[in-house]
């Protein structure tokens, strides 16, 4: 198994969830300025869509988007989804959240000459899905007292706000710190030489 990843980017969401699941895979950087890959692949060949994360499955096959490679991942390790008869909608409720709403309301630090005005517009509306899940924080994770894949995706987004200037609510710089501390986010940090 692969995972085509970049630097500090959101592919190291799936890292981290592989490894809490323990499930062993080998990992290809990815240049999205290039789209080459370490080795000299061409990745836009390997994946159309251009961008990361895309896991390769043993069998060859790739799956792409964080949402299906995040739920994936949890229907290996039961552990990683909360329990109940709703448990699953849940963590795709929250998937999708993330995804579609906090992910996306970063995507304007990440385009080339934007202005201030924009990048103000982005923090405003960065904040209010941020303060959206500080007051809907569980226990200690996301969905209740244990972690699920939906966490690394968060944390990996949370990565991005203080560079840009956007400042976590308190429920949610406390869960910050939580989630660093576990062995294998802050071995996912290391792999990848970041210090948030
Ligand atoms: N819809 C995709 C978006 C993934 C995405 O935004 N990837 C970024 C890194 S966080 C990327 O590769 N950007 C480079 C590009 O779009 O050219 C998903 O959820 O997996």
């Amino acid at each position: 198994m692969k995972l085509y990843y970049a630097i500090g980017a959101c592919s190291l969401a799936d890292k981290i969830a592989l490894a809490e699941a323990g499930i062993p895979c080998d990992f290809e950087r990815v240049e999205l300025h290039t789209r080459t890959t370490e080795t000299g692949a061409d990745y836009a060949a390997i994946n159309p869509k251009g961008y990361v994360p895309a896991l390769v499955l043993d069998s060859g096959e790739m799956i792409t988007e964080n949402i299906a490679i995040l739920s994936w991942i949890a229907e290996q390790s039961p552990t990683l989804r909360p329990e109940g008869p709703l448990g699953w909608f849940r963590l795709l409720e929250s998937l999708a959240y993330i995804s579609t709403e906090v992910h996306k309301s970063f995507h304007t630090f990440f385009i080339p000459d934007v202005t201030e005005e924009a990048k103000e517009k982005a923090r405003a509306l960065a904040t209010l899905r941020l303060d959206y899940l500080a007051a809907s924080l569980g226990d200690a994770y996301l969905l209740g007292p244990k972690l699920t894949v939906a966490d690394p995706y968060l944390f990996v987004i949370m990565t991005w706000a203080k560079p840009n200037g956007v400042v976590l609510p308190a429920p949610l710089a406390a869960y910050y710190e939580r989630m660093k501390a576990r062995p294998a986010v802050a071995a996912a940090l290391a792999s990848e030489g970041l210090q948030v």
